[in-house]
């Protein structure tokens, strides 16, 4: 296999699942508390990635109106069969286990069933003779009940139907003894079964190891080489890798997606854009399933665009906390996206926010806001607890830095009525401490009429990181109001790996 771009789905992209259909990919990956949920991305190379729609485009088919932060959307697995595509997810402190089945991958996706009385993660979808197999990790995040432990890897037969487990969980393996097992997938070939996980858990622990059995509900026995992939304790750019879904490329060999961090900085380092999407080759040996270690292959030319709205809805690429951004965005007028602040801020859990994920380390990026009486503007999230904005409100722009709850603002007159305001995310420079330990800085500035570009603040971007904030997530940068209505044009994203 020819290397493949690395990060393959840069940005916020974790735990992915993919199927090959005839010569086409599918992949799909994790979303938590952002909606629309669980994109669907298409190939026809492994290389090149197209999103072409999402499972959650409706209210209802995830609890995620309500969910806790973290909640949501975990770790989707995506499988093929007779003409139908399903996949398979938990709905953490949601609805739960569902499957969602579609004809046309790219949508639409049925309403969700649960699988009933099942309280796990990261459920995996195999057949053998028609009988269904989902295969899943012993969390419990949504019985409620308390914390009782990791009940390993188990198993039940399902009718996928109707939900209804045809089967009691039964214990399959648990890993090598390494915190967390989870993530499992189970793949048919020559005369074994193979059972992947993730072990170790989803930081710098983070690993793959293989079983195998000669049925799909086993008994297995562990490889002799686990954890077959893992970054831990290397220096490798690219950590944390783990999470792995198996697939064969064009030219017959095999590789594994899987989710991996790119942390930025001193020994400790700082992930600014969590865990992404990564690809690296596999094959069977002596009947065991070998992974290589994951190689950093950034696209070397970066991505730039602008989103002037022109067209009557948003890209796919935009989300939202919680909410649609249908239901935020009003694109009526070409060329404005307007958002109307119903109180609500960043610190809330349903913010009035559109954003798109930060993909490059180095980022700049600009908006046009007419704020008119109200107040809103440009930010930099990762969640509720952790973001730097810039805002424009009542003739005074204000730059604020809100990690947990310590908060610093800066600010001075708008330059004119309508202001454009700037984020970017650059390297630390210098002799001062910040660039042996962080993995950026944010530059927040205002420019006017008079296109003087003033900057209002520097922050160290360490905070905004898996490591720091530790939500799942990664970060977004987005568009908000908070009062009144902001109308903004011109969203420019430059974007550099460096
Ligand atoms: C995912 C699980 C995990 O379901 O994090 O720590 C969860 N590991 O595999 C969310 O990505």
């Amino acid at each position: 296999m020819t290397p493949l771009p690395n990060p393959l789905i840069p940005g916020f992209y974790p735990d992915p699942s993919v199927v090959k259909v005839g010569s086409d990919y599918y992949l799909a990956t994790s979303t938590f508390e952002y909606l629309p949920g669980i994109p669907v991305f298409h190939s026809t190379d492994l290389a090149g990635w197209e999103l072409i729609g999402h499972v959650v485009e409706r209210p209802g088919q995830l609890a995620s109106a309500d969910v806790p932060t973290n909640g949501g959307a975990w770790a989707p697995t995506i499988r093929h069969r007779a003409g139908t595509f399903y996949v398979v997810v938990t709905d953490a402190m949601g609805r739960g286990m569902l499957i969602f089945t579609a004809t046309d991958p790219a949508g639409p996706w049925s309403d969700g069933t649960v699988v009933e009385g099942i309280h796990g993660i990261d459920p995996d979808l195999a057949w053998d003779d028609g009988v269904a197999y989902v295969t899943y990790s012993g969390l419990d995040t949504t019985s409620g009940k308390p914390f009782r432990g990791h009940g390993g890897i188990l198993q039940i037969t399902v009718d996928l139907e109707t939900g209804k487990p045809l089967s009691a969980p039964r214990s399959l393996w648990s890993g090598t003894g390494l915190k967390f097992p989870e993530a499992p997938h189970l793949y048919r070939h020559g005369n074994y079964w193979y059972l992947m996980i993730a072990e170790g858990g989803t930081e710098r622990g983070h690993g793959i190891s293989v079983a195998r059995g000669t049925a799909p509900d086993g008994p297995f026995e562990g490889g002799p080489d686990n954890p077959v992939v893992s970054a831990r304790s290397t220096t490798r750019p690219v950590q944390c890798t783990g999470h792995g879904d198996l697939v064969q490329a064009p030219d017959g060999s095999w590789a594994v997606v899987m989710l991996g961090m790119r942390p930025g900085g001193g020994t400790q380092g700082f992930s600014a854009l969590g865990r992404e999407t990564f690809i690296t080759a596999a094959r069977f040996e002596d009947g065991w399933l070998r992974i290589d270690p994951v190689e950093l292959n950034p696209a070397t030319q970066g991505l730039s665009y602008t989103d002037d709205f022109s067209a009557p809805l948003l890209s796919p690429e935009w989300i939202s906390v919680r909410r649609y951004p249908t239901d935020l965005a009003d694109l009526r007028t070409p060329g404005r996206l307007r958002l109307v602040g119903d109180g609500s801020t960043l610190d809330d859990q349903r913010p009035v926010f559109v954003g798109r994920r930060q993909r490059h380390r180095q980022v700049q990026v600009a908006v046009t806001v007419d704020a008119g009486p109200g107040v809103g503007g440009l930010c930099l999230r990762y969640d509720e607890l952790h973001h730097y904005e810039i805002e424009v409100g009542g003739g005074t722009v204000t730059a604020r830095a809100a990690v947990a709850s310590i908060r610093q603002e800066w600010s001075c007159r708008a330059p004119s009525s309508v202001v454009t305001l700037h984020l970017e995310c650059v390297r630390p420079t210098g002799s001062t401490l910040l660039p042996m330990l962080s993995c950026d800085i944010v530059a927040l500035s205002v420019s006017g009429d008079d296109g003087d570009k003033r900057e209002l603040a520097r922050v160290d971007g360490r905070y905004l990181s898996q490591e720091s904030a530790a939500s799942f997530t990664g970060r977004v940068i987005g568009l908000y109001a908070i009062r009144g209505e902001v109308a903004f044009s011109s969203f420019r994203y430059d974007g550099v790996e460096s």
